[in-house]
């Protein structure tokens, strides 16, 4: 067991902004800097609820907006546990997307926010949010986008708005990606987690 847990690290955007990509450069850096580091995703698509999202966004099944919604959440609850395992014995965790996809998501199609938030409650709360943004425009015609159900420049529109209602500058860092490389793009997570790192409590907090 470690003296110290875990940093708790989110990475959250609208689609092909390049989330995934930077989610394991981080973890990369993170290793080679000496800490214990694991990246986790949601959707999880491996397990029995994230089977169903899967088919859901991939459109080969319709769902009702709120059993939808329930099953992301419930993606996440089925990783609490050994969440907080591994935050006990000292790893950092680098998770791309979380509840705030989640609420994000669900409330830009009209679905109530504060419903959405609802079931979140009693999750892991992050130490910092790292969220990236780009032009619509562009992310919208990158490579893949238009393959699942979300991928629509007006949905993705709406989407970010409702992003905007949950950014917290407490623990939240707005990442603007347009006209940066990769590279550049990294050096800006790795200053905020370095500032943020400063700061942590030594207790879990959880959502909301
Ligand atoms: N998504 C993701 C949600 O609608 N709710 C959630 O809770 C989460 C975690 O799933 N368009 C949406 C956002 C994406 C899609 O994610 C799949 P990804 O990162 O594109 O595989
Ligand atoms: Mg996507």
């Amino acid at each position: 067991m470690s003296s110290q847990r875990g940093m708790i690290i989110v990475l959250e955007g609208l689609d092909r902004v390049g989330k995934t990509t930077q989610a394991q450069k981080l973890v990369q850096s993170l290793r080679n800097q000496g800490k214990n580091t694991e990246l986790i995703r949601f959707p999880d698509r491996s397990t029995m609820t994230g089977n169903l999202i899967n088919q859901y966004l991939s459109g080969q099944t319709k769902l009702n907006d709120h059993v939808i919604h329930l099953l992301f959440t419930a993606n996440r609850w089925e990783k609490f546990d050994q969440m907080i395992e591994m935050i006990k014995a000292g790893t950092t965790l680098v998770i791309d997307r979380y509840s705030y996809s989640g609420v994000a998501y669900t409330s830009a199609k009209g679905l109530d926010f504060d419903w959405c938030c609802s079931p979140e409650k009693g999750l892991i709360k992050p130490d910092c949010v790292l969220f990236l943004t780009t032009d619509i425009n562009e992310s919208c015609k990158r490579e893949d986008f238009g393959q699942e159900i979300y991928d629509r420049k007006e949905f993705q529109k709406s989407v970010h708005q409702a992003y905007e209602k949950l950014i917290d500058k407490t623990y939240w860092n707005i990442i603007d990606t347009t006209n940066k490389t990769i590279d550049d793009v990294h050096d800006e997570i790795l200053k905020a987690i370095h500032v943020r790192s400063t700061n942590i409590s030594k207790n879990i907090s959880y959502l909301w």
